[in-house]
């Protein structure tokens, strides 16, 4: 049978279920990553779960997030993560080593193996062919400590690439492409594989930040095939036996179909505040930008920052535009020192910033008051820059070279021809001096792992009672993003170990007193629109509504990692029958979940929801078999104690019925 290379890589990591469409499979898993923003909570999970090592075959730690250090809070997560790493096992990327996603492809990532990272971004591996997905901190540490990862056989979209896209016209305009046809949900449930003659077209940093994006559509992951253009890549990281040329069979099908013909896309933007409200730069030329922001974890790899160094050479930025700029590892830091793009970008008067995630998730370089800010970044949601009303567009990079010369948002093409780009570095210089190995496992025993006030164990989700009665706490629009549930930015991303600190800025958008009402008002529910946490893997998103009360939201829709991060941490995600029951919510009112237990352990998915006036609703429990188990454990820590409980020599208790899957 022919199989497209998404059925390829997935079936032959299947470890238990039936891979046909919609079935939950329990895959093998060969690579891990955690960045600090997410580790520290997924590490102290991990130490919850009794393994001594990590179980898979390479996992590391990378510090790139949480790295302004304003005060302890930051350095006391690094040294903890560090020690950690040493520890149980994983290698650890030293503060300054750069951007996760750039160094996990330069350095680790393999074309026919799995990976899962505790970052939405993961899936930027899938540049060279790895099927790389994001998730929640603890669904990391779950395979970390052995077990396999269950996911639901996704739909495989197959993307047609043909042609060769113009002069000025990159990768990121593929994605936007993508974004501007499929909205910031319309891949829900699938991986998107590229193929065809356009393919070849496109070089690994290119598909890195295609793959980097495929997230905003809400899809599961992107992948590319492995072919001569991976060889490159990975003979000059010097890695050349970690490749393999892999690509569908041929007569291979898809479940849906895209194709884009590369020749005919020109230079596209997204307007604020969403990554799939996309434009053509034209239809937009002339508005006035304060600020341009070049790198992040898409667009920070070498050609990016030669060709804004090549537009911006020997000229200077607008005199009433700020600009920065950052590389996405050491090692293309490194490069772009020594091919003078880094002097030429200093003299235009960028102001260049450490290899990190930096401004994208609001990690200084706020941009002024109700400003225009242009950034090659991934992600525009409201608030994220740091400034609370912000206006960010996200574009390509020789868009923002453009912008940053004229102060205003400028059509690339308008520069006239494209700059010789040969200057390029075949060889980057390859470094792994600020990778750190693990201890040898008979050193890790004695490893002391420091832990700073500000890091606290997560919260404990409660069982799910026979009865489920809440309040609405509030009822939100569409497209809420879980940098609403939990805010990016230096102030509140320093909290990220500390769930009661962490919750008080829940929602601050909507309601700055959401936090303390939510906890007047407990046991609540929160409800919503479609897409209800939209955006990053963070599963902070759900732990601190849980600290604050919060046992069930009712959307009209959840986004595939959201919503398993609330099923993992003990909240049970429902959907209206009927979207039009959403408008009978109020905040304040009173609706029960009778029998709930019942009704989830007798299989039923519609369940009755009852308001004080005697209203009833019917809302859907769309669980997997596995899924009905968490929720009814509450959540995945719930389910492991139970089991080691009832493992535990000289137990009475026969392993429970609902536990007789693997967790998570
Ligand atoms: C993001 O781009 O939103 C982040 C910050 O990298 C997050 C991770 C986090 O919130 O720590 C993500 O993409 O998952």
């Amino acid at each position: 049978m022919a199989d497209n290379l998404v059925e390829k890589i997935l079936k032959d990591h299947v470890e238990s279920g039936t891979y046909e469409q919609g079935e939950e499979v329990g895959l093998r898993i060969d690579q891990c990553l955690l960045q600090d923003a997410t580790g520290t909570m997924a590490c102290l999970q991990l130490e919850q779960m009794g393994v001594d090592r990590v179980q898979v075959p390479l996992a590391v730690q990378y510090v790139d997030h949480n790295i302004i250090q304003l005060d302890h809070k930051n350095p006391d997560d690094h040294i903890f993560l560090q020690a950690f790493s040493a520890k149980y096992g994983l290698y650890f990327s030293r503060p300054g080593n750069g951007i996760c996603h750039y160094i996990h492809v330069e350095r680790f990532a393999k074309p026919g193996t799995t990976l899962i990272g505790a970052d939405s971004h993961t899936t930027t591996s899938g540049a060279v062919g790895q099927i790389a997905i994001g998730v929640g901190g603890l669904d990391v540490s779950l395979v970390m400590a052995g077990n396999p990862f269950n996911n639901a056989v996704p739909t495989v979209v197959g993307v047609e690439l043909t042609g060769k896209l113009q002069d000025w016209v990159t990768p990121k305009d593929v994605i936007l492409e993508l974004l501007r046809r499929r909205d910031v949900d319309g891949g829900a449930g699938r991986i998107f594989e590229f193929y065809g003659p356009g393919v070849e077209t496109i070089p690994v940093e290119g598909r890195m930040t295609i793959c980097n994006m495929m997230i905003e559509t809400g899809a599961t992951t992107g992948i590319f095939p492995s072919d001569e253009r991976t060889r490159e890549w990975m003979e000059a990281q010097q890695r050349p036996d970690d490749f393999i040329e892999l690509k569908a069979d041929e007569g291979a099908e898809y479940d849906e179909h895209e194709h884009i013909d590369l020749s005919e896309l020109e230079p596209l933007i997204a307007q604020p505040s969403s990554p799939g409200n996309v434009v053509p730069v034209s239809d937009i030329a002339g508005t006035k930008a304060h600020q341009v922001c070049v790198g992040s974890s898409v667009n920070s790899g070498f050609e990016d920052l030669a060709v804004v160094a090549a537009v911006l050479k020997d000229k200077t930025v607008a005199p009433e535009l700020v600009m920065t700029v950052t590389p996405g590892s050491r090692q293309i830091l490194d490069s772009i020192a020594r091919t003078g793009v880094y002097a030429d970008l200093v003299r235009a008067g960028a102001r260049m910033l450490e290899p990190a995630c930096g401004p994208c998730v609001g990690m200084g370089q706020a941009p002024p008051s109700d400003s225009v800010s242009v950034r090659t970044f991934n992600r525009n949601f409201p608030g994220r820059s740091g400034t609370q009303d912000d206006h960010v567009y996200l574009c390509s990079p020789p868009t923002a070279a453009a912008t940053a010369l004229y102060g205003v948002i400028t059509d690339p093409r308008e520069l006239g021809d494209y700059p010789d780009l040969d200057d390029a570095p075949r060889y980057p210089a390859v470094d792994d001096s600020q990778i750190l190995e693990p201890a040898p496992e008979d050193e890790a025993g004695g490893i002391e792992i420091p832990r700073g006030p500000n890091i606290h164990e997560p919260p404990e989700p409660p069982e799910l009672p026979d009865e489920l009665t809440g309040r609405v706490t509030i009822v939100l629009p569409d497209n809420i993003s879980t940098g609403d549930l939990s805010p990016d930015g230096v102030e509140v991303m320093a909290f990220r170990s500390n769930i009661p600190e962490l919750a008080k800025y829940t929602l601050r958008r909507f309601d700055p007193e959401f936090p303390e009402k939510a906890q007047e008002m407990a046991p609540g529910f929160i409800v919503a629109g479609k897409n209800y946490g939209q955006g990053s893997s963070r599963e902070h998103a759900a732990l601190s509504p849980l600290h604050l009360g919060i046992r069930a939201v009712i959307a009209k829709s959840f986004p595939r990692i959201h919503r398993r991060n609330l099923i993992s941490q003990g909240i049970v995600p429902l959907l209206f029958e009927n979207e039009e029951d959403y408008d009978k919510f109020e905040q304040g009112q009173e609706w029960t979940l009778a029998d709930v237990r019942e009704h989830l352990e007798n299989g039923e998915t519609e369940l009755p929801l009852q308001a004080e006036d005697g209203e009833e609703i019917t809302v859907l429990a769309d669980f997997s078999h596995r899924e009905r188990d968490l929720v009814l454990h509450g959540g995945v820590r719930r389910q492991l104690r139970e089991q080691q409980a009832a493992e535990a020599p000289g137990s009475k208790t026969e392993p429970a019925d609902r536990g007789e899957e693997s967790a998570g």
